[in-house]
């Protein structure tokens, strides 16, 4: 094994422990609270790393994701009902080019109504993916939608809608997600989240690792019910009528099993090489401290390139990688990593200001933000 290495992530838990935030967005972080799982725990390392399959647009150019559930064998042994785009968890991954627009026809086979917002991505109203403007599936009636006391402002449409996505902006990784109002974080948690990756000339021309070494990192937490079923705190667990959660959840919940790609705890094995990690951050309340295990003798472990607003301005040493789930780009991370040898997660706890995450609704990161031109960036 002197040429290949294994990079896996642990997930040990410290509950309830308060996390400093990491830097940039307002407001108090504090911990969520820990689901257990009613079945056994899986076994760590013992599944390969699945890579998320790649969206392709039909004929007509058009990107066409039916949003419908799957019941994918995510523990070994059971079987988990996962709500997904094309009933894959995480979604399929876009492989996009900036300037070049893309449309997305989402149609929602799901029992409850849908709204997928494109997260970083500089996009027009009226495709963004409000939290009030819904796609409804078939046989439900939009009277019957709960609308939590909101009364005015909705925007249902039935079935099918189609984004529009002019993706005028550098190069990025995105994140493409569920956002309906009042349910957001039920329905992420049961797989509505997916990566958008967007690519330039000017990313074109850096030294990157690309194809094989270029690996998606989806990375979230979950409980499972003794059925096999991702087990969540829910007062309506149809998500058809009351908002919220029950109990001690209010700030977020933290499941105990670590999931990456929809995989628990998996292994990959990796060349003695330079990967190109694309790190999200999909958990609902879950922060991670990322770190290479022994560390590099012969300096950093990571060279951060970009955030969720494209590359930035000059590559950036790091010893570990802390991701949060709040605003800003505290979810999504772009970096190089030298020569792998395993990941590992000093899991620790804590959680953003839980509104997006728990009540979905008006949450902060999905206003839009302008991306930033970093300016020169090619010397690396
Ligand atoms: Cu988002």
């Amino acid at each position: 094994m002197n040429r290949r290495a294994f990079l896996r992530l642990l997930g040990a838990t410290t509950a309830g422990a308060a996390v400093a935030p990491v830097a940039g967005c307002a407001g108090p972080e504090r911990s969520g609270a820990v689901l257990t799982s009613e079945l056994p725990l899986p076994e760590r390392f013992a599944v390969p790393l699945p890579r998320p399959a790649l969206a392709r647009p039909g004929p007509d150019g058009v990107y066409d994701l039916v949003q419908r559930v799957a019941r994918p064998e995510i523990v070994p042994g059971a079987r988990t009902e996962v709500w997904g785009y094309d009933g894959t968890f995480p979604g399929p991954t876009f492989d996009v080019r900036r300037g070049r627009p893309v449309r997305v026809r989402i149609t929602n086979e799901l029992p409850v109504p849908t709204a997928t917002h494109l997260h970083g991505g500089v996009t027009p109203a009226e495709f963004d993916g409000y939290p009030t403007h819904l796609i409804v599936p078939e046989g439900l009636s939009h009277a019957r939608l709960s609308h939590g006391g909101h009364e005015t402002g909705w925007r249902l449409t039935d079935r099918t809608f189609t984004y529009e996505y002019p993706l005028d902006q550098p190069a990025a990784t995105l994140w493409y997600h569920d956002h309906r109002m009042d349910f957001t974080g039920p329905q992420v948690y049961r797989g509505l989240a997916g990566l958008f990756l967007i690519r330039d000339e000017i990313e074109d021309a850096l030294p990157l690792p690309r194809g094989d070494r270029e690996l998606p990192l989806v990375i979230c937490d979950r409980a499972f019910a003794a059925d096999g079923s991702f087990r969540y705190p829910s007062v309506d667990p149809t998500l058809l009528h009351e908002r919220g959660v029950t109990g001690a959840y209010h700030q977020g919940v933290l499941g105990d099993v670590i999931l990456v790609n929809g995989a628990p705890w998996p292994t990959a094995e990796v060349a003695r090489a330079r990967y190109r990690l694309r790190i999200l951050n999909a958990s609902n309340a879950r922060r991670y401290d990322l770190r290479l295990d022994p560390p590099p003798p012969t300096g950093p472990a990571f060279t951060q390139i970009g955030s969720d607003v494209g590359l930035l301005a000059a590559p950036r040493p790091l010893d570990r990688v802390q991701r949060g789930t709040g605003g800003c780009d505290r979810r999504l991370l772009d970096l190089s990593g030298r020569d792998a040898r395993g990941v590992a997660q000093r899991a620790r706890t804590g959680v953003h200001s839980g509104r997006h995450a728990v009540r979905g609704g008006a949450d902060r990161h999905r206003r839009q933000r302008r991306p930033v031109d970093a300016g020169p960036r090619s010397r690396y």
